[in-house]
């Protein structure tokens, strides 16, 4: 489809439901072979598997209240998600959230609250976590809101609800810039697509917060430009190792570890490679290669789903693996709204 089309929505949303949902086989695994996880996605294959076996994790959950929340309040209200969360939280406690978001998720439920950032600035002994769980929920910001300044002002805002460290919520930010991008075609030229998301980074990481948590966590003045150059050099070695996407990238919980990788796995993939069978589309690819990497794999293949299906379409997507994935068809649906949503802002502004 052209740019921002239905099948765009669609292929975004659902696939990162998908990248959650198979991801979370490995989540933590310190080595992950190929073959273990082209067997994962081939037993996806199994028709008698179906039916939303693979259940989802804090990732889809908190993005299902990120789009109820945008969906239903026309736009940003963070009394209205902050809600959501919370009461998302405490029906279902058991998604696999990390171990600070819980404490804020508990004080969000309070009705006593007045100021709903207060919680997530009192973590880590005032620091904010720098966890990618702003980041993990970031693409419905970027299927809402046309405006470029809106998706980086409103990623932000929704991410600063649980992550109150720069090194969180510009990972937030870093990741629904990607999905805008995508969304418009920008993958098409992949060099740059990357030299686009430095620049806009560049701006983003312009401040004396940034400054200030960087020089405490001992990171580049911009860690995630600085990690951005790395991901370009990368694109340009014919030959990459899954050790040094690892040792360059990371693959862990930290945004800073995981949105830049999440980001590669999906440049790495625009191609066909000889390590992921032919018959796989770009979604299947992206998905396949970054389960590879280990580590914080539910995340990561979550955020780079949601890249590459803003890129290749909802086509792209195979049923059999929608099927196994609880959350993938509400997804669908919801891609339908918010596709509604963005067209119905951009022409108001
Ligand atoms: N938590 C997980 N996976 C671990 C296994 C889950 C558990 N065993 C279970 O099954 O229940 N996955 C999910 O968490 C990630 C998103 O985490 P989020 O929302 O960012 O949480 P949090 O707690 O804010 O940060 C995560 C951890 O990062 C470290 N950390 C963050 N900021 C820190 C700081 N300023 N100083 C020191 N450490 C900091 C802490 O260890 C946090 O617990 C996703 O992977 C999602 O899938
Ligand atoms: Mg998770
Ligand atoms: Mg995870």
């Amino acid at each position: 489809g052209g740019p921002a089309s239905l099948s765009r929505f669609r292929g975004a949303l659902v696939a990162a439901v998908l990248g959650d949902c198979v991801g979370g086989e490995f989540e933590g695994a310190e080595e992950v072979p190929m073959e273990s996880v082209l067997q994962h996605l081939n037993s996806l294959d199994d028709e008698t598997k179906g039916n939303g076996i693979l259940e989802y994790s804090d990732d889809t959950a908190m993005a299902r209240c990120v789009v109820q929340s945008l969906l239903t309040r026309t736009g940003f209200d963070e009394q209205d998600m902050a809600r959501r969360f919370a009461k998302e939280y405490s029906a279902s406690p058991g998604r696999g959230y990390g171990n600070g978001v819980i404490q804020v998720l508990k004080k969000l439920s309070s009705p006593q609250l007045t100021d709903v950032y207060q919680p997530a600035r009192d973590q880590f002994n005032g620091r904010g976590s720098f966890g990618n769980g702003g980041a993990m929920r970031a693409a419905p910001f970027a299927l809402s809101f046309p405006d470029l300044a809106d998706v980086k002002r409103f990623a932000h805002l929704g991410a600063m609800l649980t992550h109150s460290c720069s090194l969180g919520y510009n990972g937030a930010v870093l990741q629904a810039l990607a999905v805008h991008l995508s969304l418009q075609g920008a993958l098409d030229l992949p060099q740059q697509f990357i030299s686009r998301l430095i620049t806009e980074m560049e701006e983003v990481e312009a401040n004396e917060e940034t400054r200030n948590d960087a020089r405490i966590l001992q990171e580049a003045e911009k860690p995630f430009c600085e990690r951005l150059h790395r991901v370009r050099d990368l694109m340009d070695k014919s030959k990459v190792s899954i050790e040094e996407v690892i040792s360059e990238l990371g693959n862990g919980i930290a945004a800073l570890h995981s949105v830049p990788t999440a980001i590669f796995c999906v440049l790495h993939c625009l191609e066909p490679r000889d390590c992921l069978p032919g018959s796989f589309g770009g979604v299947e690819r992206t998905i396949a290669y970054s389960l590879a990497l280990g580590g914080d794999t539910d995340t990561i293949a979550c955020m780079a789903a949601a890249i590459a299906g803003a890129h290749y379409g909802i086509e792209a997507i195979p049923q059999s693996w929608i099927k196994c994935c609880e959350g993938a068809e509400d997804a669908d649906m919801d891609a339908g709204r918010l596709h509604k949503l963005y067209h119905q802002l951009s022409q108001s502004g």
